[in-house]
């Protein structure tokens, strides 16, 4: 989807936020302190693993309706709930994400996905095209005939390449995969062509894989300074 973000006087993008409300809370007010003339891209994955999934659409839901151009793009969270909503018995999906997710907020037992956010998850688009950038949530896979059809990769893809033949030399912002915050940074410093915005904003306690301590930040970045705003996990403080 093209979408012209020129008109903005400020343009951000937020990676993956997985419920963690008062942190997004905090890094859109008090750190980039947003007006109705800016502009924030989300890259996906408002829901799962965080204390407060229904919290952090309504918040997005809400800002949306007072006006603010926010952009949520489709992450696989949204998607694969879609998809379960369809599949499963409501009991099943229900007890199925309050024990893996802890997103039962979003389900009724006897409805499955409440239609608010049914509704807010099929509006997402699964990219989008700017004047000076891609955003998606995980990447594309120029390897295929159709990339910008290939959703597979959008969703759930690990490796992001850039294909200057398909994006002429623009920046693919992306989330899905924590990366260090080191790591981050030197995406950002260098201008990197794919840029990943993931900083595993949720993983605020020891994990068996990810060192959390280099991890447990929401992220956005400033796209016209590439400033790098860094918002630490409060949602144990609540
Ligand atoms: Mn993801």
């Amino acid at each position: 989807m093209i979408l012209e973000l020129n008109h903005f006087s400020r343009r951000f993008a937020i990676g993956d936020i997985h419920g963690c409300l008062q942190t997004l809370r905090a890094l859109v007010e008090d750190k980039i302190k947003l007006s109705k003339t800016d502009a924030i891209i989300l890259l996906g994955d408002y829901i799962d693993r965080g204390q407060n999934s229904s919290g952090t659409l309504d918040y997005i839901i809400d800002l949306i309706d007072k006006g603010f151009n926010i952009f949520p793009l489709l992450g696989n969270h949204e998607l694969d709930m879609l998809s379960a909503n369809s599949q499963y018995d409501k009991d099943q999906l229900f007890n199925f994400y309050k024990l893996h997710f802890k997103s039962q907020d979003l389900l009724d037992i006897q409805i499955g996905i409440l239609p608010k956010y049914k509704r807010f998850f099929e509006s997402l688009p699964f990219f989008f095209e700017t004047e000076n950038f891609f955003f998606v949530h995980a990447s594309f896979d120029f390897t295929k005939p159709n990339p910008f059809d290939y959703t597979a990769a959008m969703m759930t893809g690990r490796t992001c390449k850039n294909d200057m033949k398909f994006t002429s030399g623009r920046p693919i912002i992306h989330g899905h995969q924590p990366f260090y915050l080191s790591k981050i940074k030197e995406f950002v410093a260098k201008k990197s062509p794919c840029i990943a915005l993931d900083n595993g904003c949720v993983y605020n306690k020891p994990h068996k894989i990810y060192d959390y301590r280099q991890l447990s930040n929401l992220l956005a970045l400033n796209l016209d300074t590439y400033d790098l705003i860094i918002q630490p996990n409060i949602e144990s403080i609540q």
